[in-house]
């Protein structure tokens, strides 16, 4: 006999209370809601966002918790379900609480710390390992790799060094170093030192730091994001220029919310957008221990800041659409009402418990030119029932039904086909169960099949920020010896200290035509380029080969594999380009760390902005001499504009600027420096919109008023102590003449 679970039921309560109204449902946050699912911990791996979580047992009355589920999109709408990947089970010497863990991957295996209660008591943390992001998770060591008072929430995180780093705790925020075996690791557990200048201020303890540390690395900067107390928790953050701090407190990022005294959150980049991962109490039912995980997107500040996120229903946008002539598991889900999931017998999950008038909705499926027909797998033990397609709502346009009898048992599955009629172009589609009064059938996958003639639609990408995506042709460089000088400095891509060693950085530096700064093209064949060091057998290299924002280039031996290639991209301006890594299929271009311009400025690769900080000219080496040549034709001479007088006020705050422009655009430089014979806590400075159009800004806060541009310092360069000085720059388009900077 099929029973259905406590939250099926609280669901079907709702659906009462309310009437059954079967209208178009916009909520697609929470993410999940077959289970209550807590402690989000996001991963991406290759093309797919992965989102493991906890589990809140139905009926719960506290943490009744016993195994970890994964979820995975590629889409950010639609969530294909992987089961149970990891429970108390996996680990044999744990008893009880499977609380917030978090996977990394390292060297293609998957690592899973988990934080359980063991048989004998006290708070332990396990490591499970996988050859998939899907599991099984196999416990690698047999016992705990750490256990102490308050050892739960780990998070991991591997530098780009090759230094992974534990945090944990609570309440206390502790961290080991792990080898790079991953399930061991070297020294003591340290305790983090907790004030409220660090972690925030909370009254009667040290700091408001509580638990849920989310530890990583994005540039240069190292982000500790936690729950913080009292209860009802909020997430707030602090960031360091080390991974072991100090840190300083950087404010709240999801003030307290929803109907779950906890809150717990992950964060990680997808594709170009950045999202936060966090639990409430949304689904019916819900409470402190009953949860549910949700995101949202959002976008750093040019501070590196993040911004104040508030819960929603909507959740993000698609940033690709689903392509439903391909096999399509029933579980991969944008939202659903009455049904669960368990494992199928064909392998994989099914959806199961349907009811009639349960439905699943699955987000932006694009039919193209037409669809003329549909397949389901199924099973049923009894009496089947029907499958309504319809189209942006429970009860939108019918474009097709399936007949589903009974197939002798729940997993013994068959296929069943109908035709369809008028679905087009892209639509929210819905499968509507119906049927009589107990359990109809299990859904293990689906497909359409396109009206003949039509062309099937290409999965596209929904470009919702195209501002990233670098459109620009693939430019041909000849085979040669080049010196790579970045537009924005007028300097040049160097091995640091010339030196010719494996894994030795390269940043920017004054040109001096050493060794290190020569750099060998080599046409792959592939439209992918080598650069080799001048310095021998070496490469320019993304360090592990990472896709993400901040993985730093060095040289390390010459493979001229993956993490060795790069494509070179045309700009707007002839002779200058912008050099992507294949590491992140050309989504990350080389890129001088905040836009700096200084001797020794750090080169990483980050998100395609095609700001001048991205921006190289490739300057053959004449082997004649040294220095690097001048600029071959027609490169832009960029044209130096005057620097006007540094503007002072009473306070002996001084600004000053500098242009660089190519005729349709500029960088400029202000330098702000004190001379008050005093430190200066804060300052402002005003742009008239007239001299100045500012496309984009960094290091400070701006905003705009009437005539003016107001700038605002970050929290980092906003006291300027006697004699100090910082500088802050921008990007605008057009020509600029004199520009007047006004500071108070
Ligand atoms: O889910 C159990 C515990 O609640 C987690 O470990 C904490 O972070 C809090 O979310």
């Amino acid at each position: 006999m099929k029973k259905r679970g406590g939250l099926i039921g609280l669901l079907a309560a709702a659906l009462v209370v309310t009437g059954f109204n079967p209208i178009v449902a916009k909520a697609d946050n929470p993410i999940v809601q077959t289970i209550y699912s807590t402690d989000p911990a996001p991963m991406v791996y290759g093309d797919t966002l992965y989102v493991y979580t906890g589990h809140d047992e139905d009926g719960a009355s506290y943490y009744d918790m016993r195994d970890w589920h994964c979820y995975s999109t590629k889409d950010m709408v639609n969530w294909t379900d992987h089961g149970t990947v990891c429970s108390l089970s996996t680990f044999s010497w744990a008893k009880s609480d499977a609380w917030a863990g978090q996977v990394v991957e390292r060297n293609g295996k998957f690592y899973y710390y988990c934080p359980v209660v063991a048989k004998q008591g006290g708070n332990s943390i396990g490591v499970a390992v996988s050859d998939s992001p899907t599991g099984p998770f196999k416990d690698a060591l047999g016992k705990p790799l750490c256990q102490g008072y308050g050892y739960i929430d780990p998070t991991v995180y591997v530098d780009s060094d090759g230094q992974a780093y534990l945090y944990f705790g609570n309440p206390n925020l502790c961290y080991v170093k792990l080898n790079r075996d991953m399930i061991s690791y070297s020294g003591s557990v340290t305790k983090v030192n907790t004030t409220s200048s660090s972690f925030g201020y909370y009254a009667g303890r040290s700091s408001s730091y509580e638990e849920g540390p989310w530890f990583y690395k994005r540039g240069n900067l190292y982000y500790m994001v936690f729950s913080g107390g009292g209860i009802p928790e909020h997430i707030a953050y602090s960031t360091s220029t080390s991974p072991t701090g100090p840190w300083t407190y950087r404010g709240v990022i999801m003030p307290t919310e929803g109907k779950s005294f906890t809150n717990h959150s992950g964060i990680v980049d997808f594709k170009g957008h950045s999202y936060f991962f966090y639990h409430n109490g949304a689904l019916p039912g819900g409470s402190g221990f009953a949860r549910s995980v949700a995101v949202e997107e959002f976008t750093y500040k040019a501070d590196g800041s993040i911004p104040t996120i508030k819960m929603s229903s909507n959740g993000p946008s698609a940033i690709a659409t689903l392509n439903p002539y391909l096999k399509t598991e029933a579980e991969t889900i944008c939202y659903s009402s009455g049904v669960k999931t368990e494992a199928c017998g064909e392998g994989t999950q099914n959806v199961s418990y349907i009811e009639n008038g349960d439905w699943i909705k699955v987000k932006n499926v694009d039919f193209g030119n037409g669809a003329k027909s549909f397949s389901a797998r199924v099973a049923s033990q009894y009496g089947g029932g029907r499958i309504e397609l319809r189209l942006d709502g429970t009860s939108g346009k019918l474009i097709g039904t399936v007949e589903v009898g009974s197939t002798g048992a729940w997993q013994k599955y068959v296929t069943k086909t109908c035709d369809v009629t008028g679905a087009t172009g892209k639509h929210d589609l819905y499968f509507v169960f119906k049927g009589g009064s107990s359990s109809l059938m299990n859904f293990n996958y689906w497909q359409f099949t396109a009206a003949s003639g039509t062309a099937l639609p290409t999965p596209t990408p929904t470009p919702t920020t195209s501002a990233n995506v670098n459109t620009n042709s693939t430019a041909s460089i000849s085979n040669g010896w080049y010196y790579l000088k970045n537009t924005n400095s007028q300097k040049y891509l160097t091995v640091e200290g010339n030196k010719a060693a494996a894994a030795t950085n390269v940043c920017i530096s004054t040109g001096t035509g050493a060794d290190g700064q020569k750099w060998y093209v080599e046409n792959k064949g592939n439209g992918y380029i080598t650069l080799k060091s001048g310095l021998g057998e070496f490469m320019l290299d993304v360090v592990n080969g990472a896709n993400e924002d901040g993985a730093n280039l060095h040289i390390y031996h010459a493979y001229g594999h993956d993490p060795q290639q790069y494509i070179v991209k045309n700009t707007k301006t002839s002779g200058v380009y912008t050099i992507g890594t294949k590491v992140s299929n050309a989504t990350k271009y080389v890129d001088v760390y905040e836009h700096k311009k200084n001797d020794g400025a750090n080169v990483c690769q980050w998100l395609y902005y095609g700001n001048p900080n991205q921006e190289w000219i490739f300057e053959p080496v004449d082997n004649s001499t040294a220095q690097p040549t001048p600029t071959p034709t027609p490169t832009p001479v960029p044209t130096q504009q005057p620097t006007p007088t540094p503007s002072a006020t009473e306070s002996g705050l001084e600004a000053s600027i500098r242009v660089n422009s190519w005729g349709s655009g500029y960088t400029a430089t202000v330098k702000v420096s004190n001379t008050t014979g005093k430190t200066v806590n804060g300052w402002t400075i005003k742009l008239k919109k007239s001299e100045v159009k500012i496309d984009s800004i960094w290091s400070v806060n701006m905003k705009e008023s009437g005539d003016y541009y107001v700038i605002t310092p970050a929290e980092w360069n906003s006291t300027l102590s006697n004699g100090a000085s910082t500088e802050f720059g921008f990007n605008g388009t057009g020509s600029v003449g004199s520009v007047t900077v006004d500071i108070q």
